[in-house]
């Protein structure tokens, strides 16, 4: 049990914040800062994730708030989407009723946690004040060209009867029940958000807040490829265009691959090639594009008529072809692609060299692997000779010139399948009628509200459940009068944490999404908190919602988050995943009602930094208390009202003149456990102190009190309150530290721009790289070599060398 007494302790100050309103967002902010942390999914209570992900955002908010900054700090609830539909089957409950309890739950855990957040701004995704405008952004999308319908092959999984995005197959698996993913030809409605390729690409050059690994996840799921497509003439009458990024090896194509979901593939009536399809399509994305299993194919019967050369070429249809990768069909080229080397292999096919290594020969006899290098062209009629750049670019311009080919770039990113055949979710707000067609409900009768879950067998089916309720689908055509259906599917939950971020701006407008004015005062976040897990989910969705947003004039920065920090996972202590069927779940409510909420963060904030994952041990709970009582121990006997003149030259000032600069420096970088360690420090030189409560004693507590604030908050006000200055502690000024009594170290940083020596900085040791990347921007040669050119990273080795990487 603690020398002081928590509970107690903890429900004053929280009174006090309440009633003081602590956390509401200031009206008009001078110095803003939007700190979020993703919100919580509602399928159960706060979980150690959570409380992690939370506490590290409410010390920033604390010191923050110090440092004098006007905060906007909100909290919601992912409210709708299957982890809770699938939670409420499991326990025959209905979703609305679970969904809201949990929030329940969830809200008064996070009270008695005391975070931060103005709570006046919370958003709930399954409230209809909300998804009514979830609903309106669908329509604006539809309205700028941007939502479609299509019937192509979608990702099925066959436990929870839904498609998936693509997004949402994780390793070629469901991410919510890891079934195996399977192809299924539905009509299904699609946002285009490939219409915002480039931009998305183009924009993470201007992130320098976010982390390189998030950006590179990013980069290479839109994977963006510069190459050629190719048209082939069949004997079929129909071309076959394909896509490549080595048209240098166009003389090399001695068989052509087809996707099984292709069109041509699907036109051909030979039964083994049905078969061969069948049987494709029930193979994950995973296992078809896995280089460990063979490489399969089926001969169409069919040829092709090679562009340049005009040889006939068999045509396969494969399943290592994507349908949905550039054209979904490919040349096959042995002896320079790899995959296509072990087909020919297969197949028997020709395999001929068209490009050989730049410093000998190469013939095909001698191949045991293809030569996937770049080279010099031979075998290739006029182009021989050339190099493989070259070559690529003489071969497009040539095919381009007799109409058989032309520049294409491809990304790797798709359409974003929205329309999700399951109840718990905002209905699509679309109108189905066989005179006028499919049009979207008027704006004024939005929300298109989803029956109530009694009204609606909503257990999965793989048909749409809203198909089911006659009051919701059956209507009058608002057009011409004639019957007609509403859209019984419903949107994917990623579309409603695509904007959740924008809502907080302007949470209870009733007749705008939000108001720009509003909107603009806090636009965009700057520093965004949550798991690594949604890189390429969520972090890409709403970077596309908010340029969308962006173009239509609503927002005045086309980024939804300058910052962003990825907090690492909570584990047990052998380093295990918590999980309820290993039985080592933590509860977070039950760690505050036996430790407290302060003993509870610190050790959390103490056992890793931020960023790194943490093994969670008893050891390091019983360190935390140990701490915290010694803090009470050794300070709250000695504190009073009063102002205290330190004796300059003990070693206690200097002791805490030197944490003050430290702790700073470290909260800055987000090094919450190594401040924390630099108080425990300080609190030896307390305890070896001998003028216990002399006015140097109560000077550097005063100090001590104020630091350990953003950490422990609730006992640090209690200690405040002796000092009898503000009503908190957070109404107080972030502390200065005496630089005359700290031995600042300095260190000399070495600054290049790509690599290259461009200058020197000399600067206080632990400096951050925001700060030694301003003054580094200021160095005159530093400037020659980066304006004008895009900043594409920026590698810091704190005390030492920072690199700035520009575009050539
Ligand atoms: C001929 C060739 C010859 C290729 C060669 C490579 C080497 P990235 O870089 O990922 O864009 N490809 C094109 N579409 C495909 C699809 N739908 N499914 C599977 N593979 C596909 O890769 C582009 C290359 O991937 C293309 O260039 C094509 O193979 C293959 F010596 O074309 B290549
Ligand atoms: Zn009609």
């Amino acid at each position: 049990m603690a020398v002081y007494n928590f509970k107690e302790i903890e429900e004053k100050w929280r009174a006090t914040w309440e009633k003081i309103n602590l956390f509401k967002t200031p009206e008009n902010p001078k110095k803003k800062y939007y700190l979020l942390e993703m919100y919580a999914y509602t399928s159960g209570d706060i979980h150690m994730g959570h409380f992690r992900n939370y506490t590290i955002g409410d010390v920033v908010w604390r010191y923050k708030k110090m440092k004098g900054y006007d905060i906007l700090h909100p909290f919601g609830w992912d409210a709708f989407g299957l982890p809770a539909e699938e939670a409420a089957i499991k326990r025959g409950v209905s979703p609305k009723d679970w969904t809201y309890s949990n929030i329940k739950n969830s809200r008064s855990t996070l009270k008695r946690l005391g975070i931060s957040y103005d709570w006046k701004r919370e958003v709930i995704t399954a409230d209809p004040k909300y998804y009514k405008w979830t609903q309106w952004l669908f329509i604006k999308l539809y309205e700028n060209g941007l939502v479609y319908r299509k019937s192509s092959f979608v990702n099925w999984c066959e436990n929870c009867k839904t498609v998936l995005a693509n997004e949402q197959v994780i390793g070629g698996k469901c991410w919510r029940c890891n079934t195996p993913v399977i192809k299924k030809e539905m009509e299904q409605w699609y946002i285009k958000i490939t219409a915002y390729s480039e931009e998305l690409l183009e924009g993470l050059n201007r992130l320098d807040g976010w982390p390189e690994n998030v950006k590179i996840m990013q980069r290479n799921w839109i994977g963006k490829s510069v190459g050629t497509e190719i048209d082939f003439e069949t004997e079929t009458g129909k071309k076959l265009s394909v896509f490549t990024t080595r048209a240098d090896t166009i003389f090399g194509v001695t068989f052509m691959s087809v996707a099984p979901e292709h069109p041509f593939a699907r036109s051909i009536v030979k039964e083994e090639v049905k078969q061969y399809i069948h049987n494709a399509l029930l193979l994950s994305e995973i296992d078809r594009t896995s280089e460990e299993r063979e490489k399969t194919g089926a001969f169409s019967g069919k040829y092709a008529i090679h562009p340049i050369t005009g040889k006939k070429i068999p045509i396969f249809i494969a399943d290592y072809v994507l349908s949905s990768y550039g054209t979904g069909a490919v040349m096959g080229v042995p002896a320079h692609d790899q995959r296509d080397f072990e087909f020919a292999k297969k197949y028997n096919l020709p395999i001929h060299v068209v490009v050989r290594p730049i410093d000998h020969n190469l013939i095909t006899k001698d191949l045991d692997q293809a030569f996937e290098g770049y080279g010099i062209m031979t075998n290739s009629g006029e182009f021989s000779g050339l190099k493989s750049e070259d070559g690529m670019k003489k071969v497009t311009e040539y095919l381009e010139k007799i109409g058989k080919g032309r520049p294409k770039t491809s990304y790797k990113l798709r359409d974003w399948l929205v329309s999700r055949q399951r109840y718990w979710g905002a209905p699509i707000p679309m109108i189905h009628c066989d005179k006028c067609g499919v049009f979207p409900v008027d704006e004024k009768d939005l929300p298109v509200l989803l029956p109530d879950d009694s009204t609606v067998n909503f257990l999965p089916t793989g048909r749409s459940p809203l198909a089911d309720s006659k009051e919701f689908y059956n209507i009058k055509c608002p057009r011409c009068g004639s019957p007609a259906h509403r859209d019984p599917d419903t949107m994917d939950t990623f579309v409603d944490s695509a904007w959740y971020n924008l809502r907080y701006y302007d949470p209870n407008n009733d007749t705008e999404i939000f108001d720009k004015k509003e909107a603009n005062k806090w636009h965009p976040i700057d520093l965004y908190i949550g798991g690594v897990e949604h890189a390429t989910g969520h972090l890409i969705y709403f970077r596309f919602i908010n340029k969308f947003l962006y173009k239509l004039g609503f927002l005045k920065n086309d980024e939804p988050s300058l910052g962003l920090f990825n907090h690492g996972m909570v584990l047990d202590e052998n380093g295990d995943v918590m999980s309820k069927s290993k039985g080592n779940v933590i509860s977070p409510v039950k760690l505050m009602d036996s430790i407290g909420v302060d003993a509870a963060r610190i050790a959390m904030l103490f056992s890793a930094p931020p960023e790194r994952e943490i093994l969670w041990s008893a050891k390091g709970v019983r360190g935390a208390e140990r701490f915290l009582d010694r803090v009470y121990r050794l300070l709250n006997p000695y504190l009073k009202k009063g102002s205290f003149t330190p004796n300059k030259d003990s070693e206690l000032y200097k002791k805490i003149e030197e944490t003050v600069r430290l702790v700073t420096i470290d909260i800055e970088n987000m090094k919450f456990n190594t401040a924390i360690a630099f108080l425990m420090e300080c609190l030896n030189t307390f305890s070896k102190y001998n003028e216990k409560g002399d006015e140097t004693y109560i000077y550097a507590a005063k100090k001590f009190t104020l630091l350990l604030g953003v950490f422990a908050p609730f006992i640090a006000e209690e200690l405040y309150e002796k000092f009898g200055t503000k009503d908190s502690v957070f109404l107080e000024e972030w502390p200065e530290y005496d630089k005359d009594a700290v031995k600042e170290e300095e260190v000399t940083i070495v600054v290049q721009v790509n690599g290259k020596l461009r200058g020197r900085l000399n600067m206080p040791a632990g400096s951050s790289k925001e700060s030694v990347l301003e003054l580094a921007k200021q160095i005159d040669s530093v400037k020659k070599f980066t304006t004008n050119r895009e900043f594409q990273k920026v590698i810091f080795v704190p005390d030492r060398i920072l690199n700035i990487v520009v575009s050539k």
